[in-house]
């Protein structure tokens, strides 16, 4: 059955790049998108169902493809101890930061994961929020990063959101493997991606290649484990130094590389060979109160793809709003709000390995698509949080 949906103006990040259509019409038919376009060209035809969307900005659903929506516990009393002067690596180095959220999900039923994580979903979800990306990286062993990949799984098949998994393994060193970082990755490598990855929990790879975590060498490894294991790669590189983590995900074709505070214009380069990604964590960036900016005009320069995404944790990241991103991306990193629009729709999308089926209003795309009653689509990165008013599609149908 066709429905169509009319009255309203759209931007639809058409072949990848942010474009409007004044006064547009959509058809959708089941979970896709029949037609789209001006609706003075609306092609005859019957339309069951017509839905008026009262003037409303139409974008594809917003994406979010970096978050650690799933944890136990939180990390406000870190943020208290950092606002004295404590410093994100001197709080790590003491047993907290990372290794404080593993022990609380450690602790933490998959119940309890559960119900926390869906609050937080639901927050996105509020935002326009259609597609989402969550990291595991907090069980590191195991029998808790599959925990936390279950918890993954259901929320995706319990929420009307379409979620992604990535395991992020080789996110810091569990305490049973201190001073023995090879040994941990020879253990995710030989154990832990192998099992995981034959359970269906998996849908990407990532790690975090830093001084305080894992070295390129070590990152290396986790890569070509994942390549035999046919799972696409992405990386938290040059967050807080330059490993050049950004080339190596490069030389294995990574979705992404994320955060590249410290990344060069070498590193851009290999990126936009690959077409690797360029993911910006605004909500980290400003938590940490950092102030090396990425390399923007070197991104732009090389052609390197942007998407903006949250980085929901709870360590240097506790942001419950993808628009207040957009917005800091602007703000912070001088992003144009065309430029914070795409890099939340169609550039996720590929940052997802998703641009095929998500992130634009093309025919013969999923259906997902938010109707926001904005003036103009900046406002989208204009307002500080609060919630717009809006229609929410998902897969054709609208959802609360
Ligand atoms: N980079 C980040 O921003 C988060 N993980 C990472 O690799 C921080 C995670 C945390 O502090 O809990
Ligand atoms: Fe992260």
């Amino acid at each position: 059955m066709k429905t169509l949906w009319q009255n309203c103006h759209a931007a639809t990040m058409a072949q990848g790049v942010y474009s409007i259509i004044e006064d547009a019409a959509i058809v959708t038919q089941g979970e896709h998108i029949h037609w789209i376009g001006p609706r003075a060209q609306l092609p005859t035809g019957d339309y069951p169902a017509v839905h008026d969307l009262q003037g409303a900005w139409v974008t594809p659903g917003l994406i979010d493809c970096h978050t650690h929506t799933v944890f136990g516990g939180n990390r406000s009393g870190e943020f208290e101890q950092r606002l004295q002067g404590v410093s994100y690596a001197e709080i790590a180095a003491a047993g907290g930061g990372i290794a404080s959220t593993v022990r609380a999900t450690r602790a933490a039923s998959e119940d309890e994961l559960f119900a926390s994580a869906a609050r937080r979903l639901k927050s996105l979800m509020r935002d326009g929020v259609t597609t989402v990306e969550i990291k595991s990286g907090y069980g590191l062993d195991l029998a808790n990063e599959r925990k936390m990949l279950r918890v993954i799984r259901r929320l995706g098949a319990e929420l009307p959101v379409s979620v992604r998994s990535t395991c992020l393994a080789a996110h810091a060193l569990p305490p049973e493997y201190a001073e023995r970082a090879d040994d941990y990755i020879e253990h995710i490598c030989t154990e832990m991606l192998p099992a995981l990855a034959a359970e269906g929990l998996v849908d990407a790879v990532d790690a975090f290649c830093e001084y305080l975590a894992f070295s390129p060498a070590q990152v290396e490894r986790v890569f070509v484990t994942a390549q035999r294991l046919e799972l696409p790669v992405k990386l938290h590189a040059e967050q807080l130094s330059s490993l050049h983590g950004s080339s190596l995900a490069a030389r294995y074709q990574a979705l992404s590389a994320d955060h590249l505070e410290f990344m060069t214009e070498d590193d851009a380069k290999a990126m936009a060979q690959s077409g690797t990604v360029a993911v910006l964590l605004p909500g980290a960036f400003y938590f940490l109160r950092e102030t090396q900016l990425p390399p923007m005009d070197a991104l732009r320069k090389h052609g390197v793809k942007i998407a903006v995404a949250s980085d929901l944790n709870p360590g240097t990241s506790p942001a419950l709003s993808l628009r207040l991103m957009l917005n800091m991306v602007c703000t912070c990193l001088r992003l144009t709000p065309e430029e914070a629009l795409a890099g939340a729709t169609i550039h996720a999308a590929q940052a997802l390995g998703m641009a095929q089926t998500h992130g634009s209003l093309e025919a013969g795309k999923v259906a997902d698509f938010v109707a926001w009653h904005i003036d103009r689509p900046a406002d989208l990165a204009y307002w500080l949080g609060g919630e717009l008013e809006k229609r929410v599609v998902r897969h054709g149908v609208e959802i609360d």
